[in-house]
């Protein structure tokens, strides 16, 4: 899969210089560009916003250098996403969907967003990652950069996926680690005990105690799947 993002920021995507999401680039399953959309400004200054018709407070992103920067990267099957706050609200479904793309390309807003005119013109995907509001869309683009390339195939080591929290519709069960006891605290005997069947019981029915602490919302007419 290959991501384009493209932003005034570029420097604000250092974090995807570690870990997985390095390591699948090395390894070549994934290709992140990341595009400096003033480097398209046609304007003598690389002046990149503009008052927004109307009035009221602050500006916008000019519409020009994000249209060019799009257009140097979109091809066949390119999938346009613009995260903002007044898009549909994330979750790991929309993820999974995202992942199937070959091509994305994500626009970073800043300032007060971006002309409508560019979410039609390129029938972007708007995208919220929650009811607050952040800054600008870096932020949303690394989070949902992020949580995507977990379903791109080879990303992941196999079945990494299958216990984690909402494949199953529920949050991840507790783990622990060494030692066997921290600050006066045990770990559960039944995942010392070596037998496999009684940790799957534990750990179903620890899934369900924290959905139903946590995300009690989770479980609301979902029927619960084994
Ligand atoms: Cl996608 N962008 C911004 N700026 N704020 C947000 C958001 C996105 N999602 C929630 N808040």
């Amino acid at each position: 899969m290959k991501i384009d993002i493209l932003t005034l920021f570029p420097e604000s995507f250092a974090p995807f210089k570690e870990s997985i999401i390095s390591r699948a680039q090395k390894a070549g399953t994934i290709e992140i560009n990341i595009i400096n959309i003033r480097d398209f400004s046609r304007d003598k200054h690389k002046k990149c916003d503009d008052y927004p018709f109307g009035g009221g407070a602050g500006m916008l992103m000019s519409v020009q250098p994000i249209f060019d920067a799009v257009k140097s990267v979109l091809k066949e099957g390119s999938k346009v996403v613009f995260p903002t706050p007044v898009g549909k609200l994330y979750n790991n479904k929309t993820a999974q969907k995202l992942a199937e793309f070959s091509h994305l390309i994500f626009i970073c807003g800043h300032y007060e967003g971006i002309d409508e005119r560019l979410v039609e013109l390129f029938d972007a995907e708007e995208i919220s990652i929650g009811d607050y509001v952040l800054t600008g869309g870096e932020i949303p683009t690394m989070a949902i950069v992020d949580s995507l390339l977990r379903f791109v195939p080879g990303v992941l080591k196999e079945g990494s996926l299958n216990e984690e929290s909402f494949s199953n519709g529920l949050l991840e069960y507790p783990q622990y680690t060494r030692p066997q006891i921290f600050e006066g605290l045990e770990v559960p005997q039944v995942l010392i005990s070596g037998n496999h069947a009684e940790i799957a019981k534990w750990r179903k029915a620890a899934s369900l105690e924290k959905t139903k602490k946590n995300r009690p919302d989770l479980l609301k007419g979902e029927k619960i799947e084994d």
